[in-house]
């Protein structure tokens, strides 16, 4: 039986071309910028995201952060949605580490952060506050049903950041993802903010690491948080040149996850009891079981019957399209979900 895995896009395997440039990778020691392969990496990802310069991370979470530390200090403020990753998935690590307030403003079901109530929940003068020096915004929007969001929205909430003296930061992960949802250059989406982070290691299948870009300025400063963090790689163009291959590869085919996760969502509707509450944009799908069907149980016959997906709490849950799912294992996805589901509701 195959086991079809869609509990996340981090779980692609690195492709035989990625596992052949990791064997040929020319190296060095990057602490001293001297590996040729993450300076290529580097490179490559400031273009494709049109920013001046680029940091390679060990993590989405690594890159986040060190946006969040670079971009404040001690007791400030960063604004951000109430349902981005970096309030629910990073270990409170800003707040931990970077000792900044994270001050949530609701996430609509689009991904956005309503414009007016950004503008109304940056803090004014006033002895008794913090001040809100950073915003964050995701890109696609991973809580949110992979969401998209568009150029302009992004620009417009910069606008109103900018205005008001914020720094802004987009946690892109799978920027990507939304570029080829919305047919525009990735740049285009991060024209307007002051750093942007993406993953390599999700749809774009590369084992490890993530990408922070940002002004030459921004960079240099980041490299040396990142070095505080423990970040300093050394020899880490063995996994850089996996990451180059999958910029170069795997970006046009995100299209094949998006139309798998088109194709969960409507077979997923079509079984009477469960709900697809939003419109599919990417590659995510939350769905929904009635509520008197036990959630782990639900996930625990599944797993018995070969097919894996993330469990978001109560009668919620995350089905994420990827490399290693085709057209026709979401078919049989789809098959075992609802043969699962009789048997519980
Ligand atoms: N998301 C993971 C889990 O942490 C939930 C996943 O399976 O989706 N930003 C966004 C929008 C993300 O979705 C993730 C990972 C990260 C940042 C963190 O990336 P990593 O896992 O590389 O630290």
């Amino acid at each position: 039986m195959k086991v079809i895995d869609l509990r996340s896009d981090t779980v692609t395997l690195p492709t035989d071309e990625m596992r052949r440039a990791m064997y040929q990778a020319e190296v060095g020691d990057d602490v001293y910028k001297e590996d040729p392969t993450i300076n290529a990496l580097e490179q490559l990802a400031a273009q494709m995201l049109g920013k001046e310069a680029a940091l390679f991370t060990a993590s989405g979470t690594m890159s986040n952060l060190l946006a969040i530390l670079t971009q404040t200090h001690h007791g400030e403020e960063v604004l951000l949605g109430s349902e981005s990753h970096t309030f629910w998935y990073e270990v409170g690590g800003a707040s931990a580490l970077g000792g900044v307030v994270m001050h949530t403003v609701p996430n609509s079901q689009d991904g956005q952060i309503d414009l007016s109530m950004i503008e109304d929940s940056i803090r004014s003068q006033n002895i008794h506050f913090p001040q809100t020096t950073l915003l964050c915004l995701e890109n696609t929007h991973n809580r949110c049903g992979g969401a998209v969001l568009t150029a302009d929205y992004t620009s417009n909430a910069a606008e109103i950041a900018h205005r008001h003296g914020l720094l802004v930061h987009l946690d892109g992960a799978r920027i990507f993802n939304a570029a080829i949802a919305l047919n525009v250059p990735t740049s285009e989406l991060a024209r307007d903010v002051d750093s942007v982070c993406f993953c390599l290691s999700k749809g774009l299948s590369a084992p490890v690491g993530s990408v922070l870009c940002g002004t030459h300025e921004f960079i240099e400063s980041a490299r040396k948080w990142r070095k505080m963090i423990g970040g300093g790689m050394r020899q880490a163009g063995i996994i850089a040149a996996a990451g180059i291959v999958a910029l170069q590869t795997m970006v046009t085919r995100l299209v094949e996850d998006h139309d798998n996760a088109r194709r969960l969502a409507k077979g997923l509707s079509n079984i009477t009891s469960i709900v697809v509450p939003h419109e599919v944009q990417t590659n995510i799908v939350n769905f929904e079981t009635p509520l008197e069907v036990s959630g782990p149980d639900f996930i625990q016959l599944l797993n018995t019957r070969g097919v894996k997906i993330g469990y978001r709490g109560y009668n919620k849950y995350r089905a994420v399209t990827n490399r290693m799912v085709a057209a026709d294992d979401i078919d049989e996805a789809l098959n075992r979900i609802d043969i699962s589901l009789k048997e519980l509701y």
